[in-house]
């Protein structure tokens, strides 16, 4: 089981409290698409994905991103359970989506860069060191049911 220090969750929960799901989903969902455009191929369904702006402007990657970010808040809720809350999700992405987990992973540094870019000088190295171990135990929950 993972362990957190008081300060880790301190750091984890206050950053939280503070991030817009919308804002920095939508932007972490649009940049991985950008940065990665082999990430494209699971949205295919979002329409026009055909450049960084139609990607930025588009209204379906801004909600899924949404969608996602606010799931992400399920783990900072249950940070000594996030392998438990994950469950399910991981039998979707694995069964359903054949979304490759080194994606979730990807996914996760593109979010500490949205929150840096967001929170600026706010984003301390501690808080970020926090939040990077936060990425990779929701990336190695959404891994555990593949097979
Ligand atoms: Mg996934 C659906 C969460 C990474 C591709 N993702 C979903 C849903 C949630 C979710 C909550 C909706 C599930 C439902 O409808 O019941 N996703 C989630 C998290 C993370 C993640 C928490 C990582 C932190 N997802 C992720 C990545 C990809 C991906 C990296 C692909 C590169 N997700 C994906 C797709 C769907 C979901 C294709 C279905 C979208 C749709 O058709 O509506």
């Amino acid at each position: 089981m993972v362990h957190w220090t008081a300060e880790e969750k301190q750091f984890i929960t206050s950053l939280w409290g503070n991030v817009n799901v919308f804002e920095c989903g939508g932007e972490a969902l649009a940049r991985l698409l950008i940065v990665y455009p082999w990430t494209q191929r699971f949205f295919s369904a979002f329409g026009n994905l055909s450049s960084p702006t139609a990607i930025m402007g588009n209204p379906k990657v801004r909600a899924h991103g949404k969608k996602v970010l606010t799931s992400f808040g399920d783990a900072v809720k249950n940070l000594d359970n996030i392998k438990a809350t994950y469950a399910k999700l991981s039998e979707l992405h694995c069964n359903k989506l054949h979304v490759d987990p080194e994606n979730f992973r990807l996914l996760g540094d593109i979010l500490i860069i949205v929150l840096a870019t967001h929170f600026g000088r706010e984003f301390t190295p501690a808080c970020q060191a926090a939040w990077q171990k936060l990425v990779l135990v929701v990336a190695h929950a959404l891994s555990s049911k593949y097979r």
